[in-house]
């Protein structure tokens, strides 16, 4: 099996549309079609900051849920969309406030018929990928060595937010460490969740989040080639969103 792992999507439809056909998915009459023995996998953040996260969750469903030609796996902001829709009270900032607007704007049958969707998606999602030997691990804000296999509270708060200490810089984001310059596993670890402006690889990990809804562009590596695909974002750029990690 050859995998075609994709980046944050963040809502960028457009651009996950063009990347999907540059990748060899061709659309027919009843939606895609996968190139033969290739699966998509997605490996979170589908929604919040930009312009269809609606259009993205319905594409990613039809892929996983009705093509199974798909994988999925969880970031933090599909995480924190779940709790929206079970009516935890959650903070509509940080980007979900775009999804929110999206979603009050449909009509009440196609807002259920979104929400049903995504549910399912995120409740049916493993926490992160493995491949049937573990050559393989896609995790959303990637994963460290003695934590694959498992399961439980340390591996979610990993997945979802990286190696985070639980202190904050002064402007409020998270101090996270950068745990793919001392990961030496045997897993290929597929990660995003932290906008660089080219794939980082490092050690036997790749970190494909180039900022699409920043203006970056939208990667996908494939495995086992490691060969990387992108497409131009047509967002806005700002040079801010991007980290600038020691190679
Ligand atoms: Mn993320």
């Amino acid at each position: 099996m050859i995998y075609d792992i994709i980046g944050d999507i963040h809502g960028c439809l457009e651009e996950l549309e063009d990347l999907l056909e540059k990748l060899g998915y061709k659309k027919d009459a009843n939606g895609y079609v996968a190139p033969p023995d290739h699966k998509v996998v997605f490996l979170g953040d589908l929604t919040d900051r930009g312009p269809d996260s609606v259009g993205v969750i319905n594409l990613v469903y039809d892929l996983v849920i009705e093509k199974k030609i798909g994988i999925y796996v969880p970031g933090n902001h599909c995480r924190k969309l779940h709790r929206y829709f079970i009516g935890r009270n959650v903070q509509l900032k940080h980007g979900i406030e775009t999804t929110d607007a999206e979603l009050k704007a449909l009509n009440n049958s196609d807002y259920k018929q979104v929400k049903h969707r995504f549910m399912m998606l995120y409740e049916a999602a493993p926490l992160y990928f493995m491949n049937f030997d573990r050559s393989l691990v896609v995790a959303h804000a990637g994963i460290s060595n003695n934590l694959i296999g498992k399961q439980g509270k340390t591996v979610e708060t990993f997945v979802f937010f990286g190696d985070i200490t639980g202190e904050t810089l002064p402007d409020g984001r998270p101090v996270r460490l950068d745990w793919a310059k001392s990961y030496n596993g045997k897993s290929f670890i597929v990660y995003g969740h932290t906008p660089v402006t080219e794939p980082r690889f490092k050690n036997n990990t790749v970190n494909i989040d180039t900022g699409c809804v920043f203006g970056g562009k939208l990667t996908s590596v494939q495995f086992p080639s490691k060969k990387i695909t992108q497409v131009e974002s047509k967002q806005p750029h700002l040079e801010e969103k991007f980290s600038t990690f020691e190679s």
